[in-house]
Order: structure tokens, then C-alpha cells, then sequence
């Protein structure tokens, strides 16, 4: 027998594939198509356990789609442009191609070396220019279509990195690269118009059943849909004296989804960046107050502000609006609670059912007016039908914010009072009927900030002329190619590189200024699965016609990091490209696994300054590619996380090791190093029950692994497959090698050999293809071109099944019946069994439980 030797095997077969050209996608060869795809990875230089895991499961999915008959397109590139090639070149004085370059090739190197079967011919790296010249060109259509825009406003920006963020990519007020806390700027930025889709981007989810249900979740709270209204309120004097004829400089409307609780509005809040606060404090008395709290609310980041955790400030303006639906005067405050980029910016504050408000009336001694209350409130009695106002002062201790009764609310006095309520629509109703208010739709989702200050990445494609204003690259002289000759280490930029910035105007050819930011990478991830489907096409992004074929993607693999920003990035490209002609379909990935983390074997991430890394490339060189598969797949369901240990590890390749010999042992070429030495006594008369007995295992295995492999449940079907091993080898001891000279047994034999390599191909498929071209004597072909293993659901069921049989708790026999017997034979044999533990003992009832044991109650 030959040994399992993975250092040998393994490069000899990865360099035998790409020779073959066995991952290449066909296309148009009539078999069903399946995109197979893992989020592509930004080069950062050596691959990390978390890739292995990932292209891992990836890899398993393509090779069993492959085997089931798919054509599969399973291909591989790089994110390549971004901040820290960036900052390396800057470290090294060098460019930031070359680290990017390099950094690929290594990786490059790793996936081969871990045998993942890529399609490399198709492989799109972000940062060529034959990938960004089409981003550039996609970035021109959605400018035509109005989805492109520049405006001035607060932004995110990362004094680390030197460049905006989007609103996606501030986590918990941090940079989502480098953790720094995020400043708010005011700066003119391009944007592009995601909001136009945020109905959509919602109402699609329901499309999404293959997704995680998180992952729907995130990004339905992140789009945060809100059905409300807007109210309008009149500024007044301090007498509460409403102009005759309201302007609209006259007006503020707020954003409410509880119009309901209107009359228990005791003051009004505007956010500090409210644009109209400075003109409607100048001059007076409270001027000063209210410009302080503007500099103070500054200090605090967007999100403690989002999340109302903070301390609340606040300052009065010396201003009061009306109240529309009772005409009571209202005091208006400026807070730092309030966010400018939400509703309308300014909030009628009720503080008994909104504990922001509730907190802030505390703080400054406002009226809180109990207007909405549960009917086992002790205040409820007194007050269900109080229309006026009897109580102006409660001692809670919170905000009520669940649904209830109104009272002291005029005539909405015992509606009910909440979200969507009875008292809500009336209000509501009663406003528009007034011409103060209208129903409305607010959305968290904010356009997407696009544009970034930093040289490595896609330029945008636009000239700043003097008189022609802003204008698109025209489409023939794209790709507006980053210049190679910059010294970033000495501080140059796109902006200061003269023979970049200085350009004719396309529309009227006078001296322009090229645009010199470039766009976010996250444009980059939003696109190149299409591209994928069509990657050398020069005269588009991609073919339609060849793009729908391919797409949706049939299954995405990727980290769960990414369920806000590019998994929502690519569904709003797609939908844009759809509505472009460009494609046929909404939604971009059908079905989604995010794999979960592999952490250290004390639960901890690994990362290089705790020392803790796992580097594959070790792992590989002592156990081999197969068993580190192997062994990523059995320790946990793929979305779970992975805690590392090496004794795992070495266990899957012992594993191997095992099934190796067995394949060699069922083809009789075990030889001296054969495991199975016959047992002397157990000869021939029970060979034919062991055969049929293994022939049961193996057709139960293998519809388990199919069912386990279509629910991407990889860790049981490989616990199936190793009780496939293990009955091979009762089978080989039981029979002995004398018992299988027939032709009959030895053809049955080297099918279940077949089988055994056929299941475990897809996840070892190195090991497979030895044994497969070697010892099962298949020189010519290739397993992963074989047909997965049929596989009969009938043959696999159990003839005879065996019971333990206990009397009160305790096990007191055992029985074997048929394995479809009736519960009432099976309860009267199991009684049979036990009639020793059940002398002179009278029987109270027997319960069957199914296939595993029949309970007798006896006194
Ligand atoms: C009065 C009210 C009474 C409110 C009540 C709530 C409860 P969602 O559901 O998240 O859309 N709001 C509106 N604009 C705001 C802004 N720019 N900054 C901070 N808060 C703002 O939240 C809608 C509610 O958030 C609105 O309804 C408003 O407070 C507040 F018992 O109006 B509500
Ligand atoms: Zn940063």
C-alpha cells in the first residue's frame, strides 16, 4: 500500500487542475448553471484562518455542485484599492501598486496551495484599469440618471485617515478601517442617491429567503422606515399671538409617528444644527445660551446623540411656537438629543411618552402631562374622561411608551393612543383637515457619501471648469488613469500633482481642474461578481445577456461584517443596472451564509499583536491542505464560530489516514500494511448479513450527506461519512480478506471504495483524486468530473432495529425486532424480554418510544 503522503499529492494534483483547465467555468454546454461565489478578499498579505474558512466552504459548495451535474462559475480577484497599500507605500517610499501586486501573488499562491478551485482565468483585481475604467462608466450612468450628487453638508470625517466616511462606515462613532473616533466636517461631497431606493431596498428583503435572518434584520433597521407625520407649528410672540397670516418663514414642522400625543406636547426641540436657529435667537437675550450648547453638542459623536444615551444639554430660545391642535403656546428649546439629519430636525417633545423627552423635562424642570395612560394606571380612574387638563405633574419614573388610552386630550379622550393607533389617525386626520399636518414616510437610510480624499482608489470621472461648471469625463477618454509617477511619502496627492489636476474642459476646452478625489472601494465590491460573468469585455462592464445567465449569484459566502455596508451597497448597484437595461433581475445573491469567526483555542480573535495567529501556511506544511479542510468544516457549523485546536486538527488528518487504507483495503491492496486481519472464526456464512448490512450505511450515508451538503451542514455530513468509514471497517474485520475472492463481493467491495472517495471528494479533494486515479484504477478521469454517488432511500432503511427495553427507569433487556413492527408487538416483546424484572410485579403501561426504547411502568 502506498502511504498518505499530503506534501506529495497535494501541489502534484493543484498543478495537474490548472494544467486541465478543470475549474473553467463551461457556459452554454447545456448542464443547469450554479455561481458559486466568496466575497473577494482585500490583499493584505498572507491569507488568514478566516479566509481559509471561507473560500473553504466556498470551495466545497462549487466541487459538490460540480459533481451534481452544475456548470459552475466559481471565480476569484482582489479589492485592491484602499487605505493601507496606501500607507505602506508611504512607509516603504514606494508605490502602492506594487505592495498591492505583490501581496496578491502570495495570496494567489495560498489559495492554490489550499486547492481551491478557482476559475483564475476570470479573475478581476479592483485596482486594474481595465476592472475601474467600468466603474468610472457606471458612476457616468447614474450621474445621467440624477443619482449622482455634489452637496455641502456635515460629514463624517476620520482625522486617522484623512478622508470622509459614510454613515455605513462609522461604527459606534469609530472608522470602520481604523477605529479612530469619527469628527463631523462641513464639506462638498459627491454622494450618490441610495435613498431614492430605500423603499425598495426594504421591500425586496422579502425576496431574500436565503438570507440569515440577522442579516435581513440589520439592514431593515439600518433603511429604518417610519410611517408618521409632519405637523406643522407657527412661531409666536410671548404672548402667544400667532401672525394673521403665517409665511412659511413663519412655520416649523416637526416629523412625528405620535400625532396622538399631541396635547401632551409641553415643549419643542430643535437640533443645534438646525439652519434657521442662529436667525431666530439673534439679537436676543438668550443669543449666547444657545450658541454655547451649539459649540458643546459639537464634543459629542452622531451615534451617543442617535442612541439619546448621553447626558442631555439643552438651552431655551427665548422662542414659543403654537400648539395647532389645542393653540397653546409652546416653548422651544434647542437640545443636543435632536439630530439635523433626521424628520425634519425639530421635535415636539412629549415628554410622558418618549423617554428622551422625558429625561430632558426632567433635567430642566418641564411640565410632563400624563395625556396617555394603561388602564391599571392609578391615575386612570380620575382622569378617562378628562378632556381639559386636572393634572399637570406625574411622579414616574419613566416615560410611558406603550400603547394606552388618551385622556386630557380634548376630543380624542379615550381613543387609543400609540404607533398606528386609533387616536393617531384621528389626529392626524383632524391636522390635514386644518392644513397643519399630512402623513408622510421617514427613512434612516442617508445617501451614500462616495467620494474620499486619498489617491489609491477609482478617480472620479470629473472636470471643474470655470464656466461650464461641473462635467463628466466624456466616455471616450475614460479611464481617467491614476498617474504612476506620485511620491506620496513626500506628502503628494492627486490634488497637488499638477499633471493630473490640469486639464481641458470637455464642453468648452478652456483650462479646467480635474476632480481629484477618488470613490469609496466599497463602489469596487458593488460590481465585480458582474463583472466576473464577462471579465475581459473592452467595449462594457459586462455582457447582459452573459451577465443574466450567469447571475444571481446562487450562493455568497462572506463575513457577517459586511451585512450593512456591501451587501446593501450591491442590491442597490443591482437594482440601479437593472433599471438601467443592463439586467434582468432585483436581487444580486440569492442565498447567503456568513461564515462565522475562527477565534483562538480560548475563544479570543486572533490577531498579531496578541501573538495568537494560526498561519495556514504551518498548518498546511504539517498536516496538508485536505486535513486543514477537512478540519475547518467538522468543528463547527459554518456560521458558528471556531474556537482552533490543533488536536482537531490532527484528529481529521488521522481521519485521512484511516479512510486511505480502508479504500486500499477494499481493493484488497491493503497488503502487509492491511488494517483488517480477518477474524479467525468468522468466516463466510456471515459475509453476506455484513454486506447487506454496510450496503444499508452506505445508502443512508449518502442521502445524509446530500441532505447535510444542501443545508451547507458540512460538520455532520462529515461525522456521516466517517460512520461510513467505521462500518467499512467492521465490514473488512467481519469478512476477513479470505471471505472476498468472488467477483460478486469484489465488485461490491470497489463500489463502496468508489463511494467512500466520491463523498469525501468535495472536501479533501486532493486525497480523492490520488485514490481515485491510483488504487480505484481510474487513470484517465478525474473524480470531481463524476457523478455524486445515487443513493436510495428505500435500501436504506434498517430491516431490524434493536430496543433496550427498561422497567421503571432501569434497562433490564434488549430486543431486535423488524424494524417496521407495530408499537403494540413491540410493547408485548418487550414485556417478554423483561419478564424476569417483572415477576410478581404488576404492569401499569408500556410506552414505545420509536427506534430507540420501550418503558415498562410496573408496582
Ligand atoms: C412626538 C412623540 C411622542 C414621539 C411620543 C415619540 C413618542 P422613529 O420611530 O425612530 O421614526 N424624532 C423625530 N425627529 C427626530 C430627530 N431629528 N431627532 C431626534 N428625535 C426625533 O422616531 C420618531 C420619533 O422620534 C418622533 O415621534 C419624534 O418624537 C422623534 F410619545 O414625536 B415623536
Ligand atoms: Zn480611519
Amino acid at each position: 500500500m502506498k502511504e498518505y503522503n499530503p506534501q506529495d499529492i497535494e501541489p502534484r494534483w493543484q498543478a495537474s487542475w490548472e494544467a486541465s483547465g478543470a475549474h473553467k467555468a463551461a457556459e452554454g454546454d447545456g448542464r443547469p448553471k450554479k455561481y458559486v461565489l466568496e466575497m473577494f478578499p482585500y490583499p493584505s498579505g498572507d491569507i488568514h484562518m478566516g479566509h481559509v474558512r471561507n473560500y473553504t466552504i466556498g470551495d466545497v459548495i462549487a466541487r459538490y455542485s460540480r459533481m451534481q451535474g452544475f456548470d459552475v462559475l466559481h471565480p476569484m480577484g482582489w479589492d485592491a484599492f484602499g487605505l493601507p497599500a496606501e500607507n505602506a507605500a508611504i512607509k516603504r517610499h514606494s508605490h502602492p501598486a506594487k505592495w498591492t501586486y505583490s501581496n496578491i501573488e502570495t495570496q494567489k499562491a495560498s489559495f492554490k496551495r489550499m486547492g481551491f478551485s478557482y476559475d483564475w482565468n476570470r479573475s478581476v483585481v479592483a485596482c486594474d484599469p481595465e476592472y475601474y475604467r467600468w466603474g468610472q462608466w457606471i458612476f457616468e450612468q447614474f450621474w445621467k440618471r440624477g443619482l449622482v450628487e455634489r452637496r455641502n453638508s456635515p460629514v463624517n470625517w476620520c482625522p486617522s485617515c484623512a478622508t470622509v466616511l459614510a454613515n455605513e462606515q462609522v461604527i459606534d462613532g469609530r472608522c470602520w478601517r481604523c477605529d479612530s473616533e469619527v469628527e463631523k466636517r462641513d464639506l462638498t461631497q459627491w454622494y450618490f442617491k441610495i435613498t431614492d431606493y430605500a423603499q425598495e431596498l426594504l421591500d425586496d428583503l422579502d425576496q431574500l429567503e436565503g438570507w440569515p435572518e440577522r442579516v435581513k434584520q440589520q439592514q431593515s433597521n439600518w433603511i429604518g422606515r417610519s410611517e408618521g407625520a409632519q405637523v406643522d407649528f407657527v412661531l409666536c410672540d410671548a404672548d402667544g399671538t400667532e401672525p394673521a397670516n403665517p409665511s412659511d418663514d413663519d412655520i416649523i414642522t416637526v416629523f412625528t409617528t405620535r400625532a396622538d400625543t399631541l396635547f401632551g406636547c409641553s415643549f419643542f426641540v430643535l437640533a443645534p444644527e438646525y439652519a434657521r436657529l442662529p436667525e431666530l435667537v439673534a439679537g436676543s437675550a438668550y443669543e449666547q445660551g444657545v450658541l454655547d450648547l451649539i459649540e458643546a453638542s459639537k464634543k459629542i459623536t452622531a451615534v451617543q446623540r442617535a442612541q439619546g444615551t448621553h447626558e442631555k444639554h439643552g438651552a431655551f430660545t427665548g422662542r414659543y411656537v403654537v400648539n395647532p391642535i389645542n393653540g397653546e403656546k409652546v416653548p422651544v428649546w434647542v437640545a443636543d438629543y435632536v439630530v439635523a439629519d433626521y424628520g425634519t430636525g425639530a421635535v415636539m417633545a412629549v415628554p410622558c411618552g418618549d423617554q428622551r423627552d422625558f429625561d430632558f423635562a426632567r433635567a430642566y424642570d418641564l411640565p410632563i402631562i400624563p395625556i396617555i395612560l394603561a388602564e391599571d394606571d392609578p391615575l386612570y380612574d380620575r382622569l378617562k374622561d378628562e378632556r381639559g387638563r386636572a393634572v399637570t405633574k406625574v411622579d414616574w419614573e419613566e416615560a410611558y411608551a406603550a400603547e394606552g388610552v388618551l385622556v386630557q386630550s380634548g376630543a380624542y379622550t379615550g381613543m387609543t393612543g400609540g404607533k398606528h393607533s386609533e387616536g393617531e389617525a384621528a389626529v392626524v386626520s383632524k391636522l390635514e383637515e386644518m392644513g397643519r399636518g399630512r402623513r408622510t414616510v421617514e427613512f434612516r437610510l442617508r445617501d451614500w457619501l462616495i467620494s474620499r480624499q486619498r489617491y489609491w482608489g477609482n478617480p472620479i470621472p470629473a472636470i471643474h471648469c470655470p464656466e461650464c461648471g461641473v462635467v463628466p469625463v466624456p466616455e471616450e477618454d475614460l479611464p481617467v488613469m491614476l498617474p504612476e509617477d506620485i511620491d506620496l511619502a513626500a506628502g503628494e496627492t492627486l490634488a497637488t500633482h499638477e499633471g493630473f489636476v490640469n486639464c481641458a474642459c470637455p464642453v468648452c476646452g478652456r483650462p479646467a481642474r480635474r476632480e481629484t478625489d477618488t470613490m469609496d472601494t466599497f463602489t469596487c465590491s458593488s460590481w465585480y461578481y458582474m463583472r466576473y460573468t464577462d471579465p475581459h469585455n473592452q467595449s462594457a462592464p459586462f455582457d447582459p445577456a452573459t451577465a443574466n445567465a450567469w447571475m444571481p449569484v446562487d450562493q455568497y459566502i462572506g463575513g457577517i461584517e459586511h451585512a450593512i455596508l456591501h451587501l446593501l451597497y450591491s442590491r442597490f448597484f443591482t437594482k440601479v443596472l437593472r433599471d438601467m437595461g443592463m439586467l434582468d433581475f432585483d436581487e444580486p445573491f440569492s442565498n447567503l451564509l456568513c461564515q462565522g469567526m475562527v477565534l483562538d483555542e480560548h475563544g479570543d480573535v486572533m490577531s498579531k499583536s496578541k501573538g495568537n495567529v494560526i498561519a495556514p501556511e504551518d498548518m498546511i506544511a504539517s498536516y496538508g491542505a485536505d486535513a486543514v479542510r477537512a478540519y475547518i468544516l467538522f468543528m463547527a457549523p459554518p456560521d458558528k464560530e471556531l474556537l482552533w485546536n490543533e488536536d482537531g486538527l490532527a484528529g481529521l488528518s488521522k481521519f485521512l489516514n484511516r479512510a486511505w487504507r480502508i479504500v486500499f483495503d477494499l481493493k484488497r491492496e491493503g497488503g502487509d500494511d492491511s488494517l483488517f486481519q480477518a477474524d479467525p472464526g468468522k468466516g463466510a456464512p456471515r459475509s453476506d448479513a455484513a454486506r447487506a448490512k454496510l450496503l444499508r450505511e452506505r445508502h443512508r450515508v449518502a442521502a445524509k450527506v446530500a441532505d447535510d451538503f444542501g443545508r451547507n451542514a458540512f460538520n455532520t455530513a462529515i461525522a456521516a461519512i466517517m460512520e461510513l468509514v467505521n462500518a467499512a471497517s467492521d465490514y473488512l474485520r467481519v469478512t476477513g480478506a479470505d471471505d472476498r475472492v468472488s467477483d460478486e463481493a469484489a465488485s461490491f467491495d470497489a463500489d463502496m471504495a468508489e463511494t467512500i472517495v466520491k463523498l469525501l471528494a468535495p472536501i479533501a479533494p486532493h486525497w480523492a483524486e490520488e485514490l481515485w486515479t491510483t488504487v480505484l484504477g481510474h487513470k484517465e478521469t478525474s473524480v470531481h468530473a463524476q457523478a455524486w454517488p445515487a443513493f436510495d432511500l428505500e435500501l436504506a432503511k434498517e430491516d431490524e432495529i434493536e430496543l433496550a427495553v427498561q422497567v421503571n427507569g432501569k434497562v433490564k433487556a434488549r430486543i431486535t425486532v423488524a424494524a417496521d413492527l407495530d408499537q403494540d408487538s413491540i410493547a408485548a416483546a418487550g414485556r417478554d424480554a423483561a419478564a424476569a424484572a417483572l415477576a410478581g410485579k404488576r404492569v401499569v403501561k408500556t410506552i414505545v418510544i420509536p427506534g430507540r426504547l420501550v418503558n415498562i411502568v410496573a408496582k
